[in-house]
């Protein structure tokens, strides 16, 4: 066996390292996003039980679910966007599975998020974070901790106004350079989507989508518990449903991090 990995085996039977789940419930009230028309909206969850021990199935429970592919904590997959509709490799099935598990880059913006939902990281931002943990390094896991998870109930997670949905996201210079330069992974947010409430009316509109989706990178989605990983250091594996053509799924997002 590997060094590395004897190493790990023996961290986790010795609480060395801890596994934290970044995930959300996937239950009836999970909130969808909220497309204005005339875009077609994806449907909510539905659990309808197949059978519980009962005539149906006598020592048996099992359910059927129902949700759209970007429900709940998901990934987005190249195929997503129109920008990455032609890539190698850019659907849920043929992405190869080296590119789930990555190192996590934590940028902790709840502050400035408390202070205005709009909170977009800029390029200045991201330089000051590289400035004090490291330069950010390919195929990692960008991940933008805004405190949202912690929003309770759709009204308060959507926080859709007259003018729109308002949460944070990230400004266009800013996936540039992580989609480029950086050649991360993806990235992962804990608001409904990757881009920012006020995206659509971005130029060009919903430029994570565009520019991560269109670059082969991805999106995690309803992320949580991000406030519990140290800036760098801990290890996500983010591994999608192998849907054949599948656009995303929803998933369990796992990160290992120093106990
Ligand atoms: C479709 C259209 C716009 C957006 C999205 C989906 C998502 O956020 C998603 O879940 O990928 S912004
Ligand atoms: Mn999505």
């Amino acid at each position: 066996m590997s060094d590395a990995l004897a190493s790990l085996i023996g961290a986790l039977a010795t609480g060395g390292v801890r596994i934290v789940d970044l995930t959300q419930p996937l239950e009836e009230s999970t909130p969808v996003i909220d497309l204005p028309p005339p875009f077609a909206a994806s449907p909510g969850v539905s659990i309808e039980q197949i059978s519980r021990y009962d005539d149906g199935g006598p020592a048996w429970y099992w359910n059927v679910l129902r949700f759209g592919e970007h429900t709940g904590t998901h990934f987005d997959a190249p195929v997503h966007w129109v920008t990455g509709k032609d890539l190698p490799d850019n659907t849920t099935d043929t992405i190869p599975v080296e590119r789930f598990v990555g190192p996590a880059c934590v940028i902790d913006v709840r502050e400035q998020v408390a202070a205005d939902p709009d909170f977009l990281l800029t390029i200045d931002a991201l330089d000051a974070w590289e400035q004090k943990h490291g330069v950010i390094p390919a195929r990692s896991w960008v991940l933008l901790c805004t405190g949202w998870s912690e929003r309770d109930g759709r009204e308060a997670f959507l926080n859709i106004g007259e003018d729109g949905p308002h949460s944070p996201g990230f400004h266009v210079d800013t996936v540039r350079r992580l989609a480029g330069d950086r050649d991360v992974l993806g990235v992962g947010v804990e608001t409904v989507g990757t881009d920012a409430g006020q995206a659509g009316g971005f130029d060009p509109p919903f430029p994570t989508h565009t520019l991560m989706q269109g670059s082969g990178k991805f999106g995690l989605a309803s992320l949580c518990n991000l406030d519990q990983l140290p800036p760098t250091g801990a290890l996500v594996v983010a591994a999608p449903l192998k849907v054949v053509g599948g656009s995303g799924s929803p998933l369990r997002v796992l990160a290992l991090a120093p106990a």
